[in-house]
């Protein structure tokens, strides 16, 4: 069984190697092999680290189930320089994160599926509307675009 997913890509450290989070995230979608890859934007940081992140959106197909699907991402983390240091948030060289999958709601103790606060980061949904937009939130029942459309005119009465 092929299954799809929708992973977000996130960067705002230089790796030695690799060079600027662009570059990283170039690096990163050359080794997801996706589907399909949204441009690569700058986006403003959300939390403590102060750097601005590279931020994509990638469609890729396997057979892995989630569990295994987020261990392989992780693996890919590490292969890139990511090294764990306990905190929440802080820079990092290579964030994949799972958004969403063809089988719909997925929990396991180690990860949920949809990404529990996707709805309302603009840095995720605006890459991934553009390869993503027909696809639709199995929690709130909305296709990405209009989780788009709905976050944008939020940020707009504010
Ligand atoms: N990732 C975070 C926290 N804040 N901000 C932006 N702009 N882009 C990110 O990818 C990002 C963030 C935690 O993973
Ligand atoms: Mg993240
Ligand atoms: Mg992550």
């Amino acid at each position: 069984m092929i299954h799809h997913y929708l992973i977000a890509l996130g960067s705002n450290q230089r790796h030695p190697r690799f060079g600027s989070p662009t570059r990283v995230l170039q690096a990163a979608l050359v080794e997801l092999d996706p589907l399909a890859a949204a441009s690569i934007i700058a986006s403003r940081p959300v939390g403590p680290s102060q750097r601005t992140y590279a931020n994509s959106a990638a469609i890729i197909a396997s057979r892995l189930p989630p569990d295994a699907m987020l261990a392989d991402l992780k693996a890919i983390e590490h292969k890139f320089g990511r090294r764990p240091r306990g905190q929440r948030w802080q820079r990092r060289t290579l964030d994949l994160d799972i958004i969403l999958w063809s089988g719909g709601i997925w929990a396991s103790p180690d990860l949920g599926i949809p990404h529990p606060h996707f709805r309302t980061r603009a840095f995720v949904l605006a890459p991934a509307r553009t390869i993503a937009g027909d696809w639709h939130d199995p929690v709130s029942g909305l296709a990405v675009r209009h989780l788009w459309a709905r976050l944008v005119k939020s940020k707009r009465k504010r």
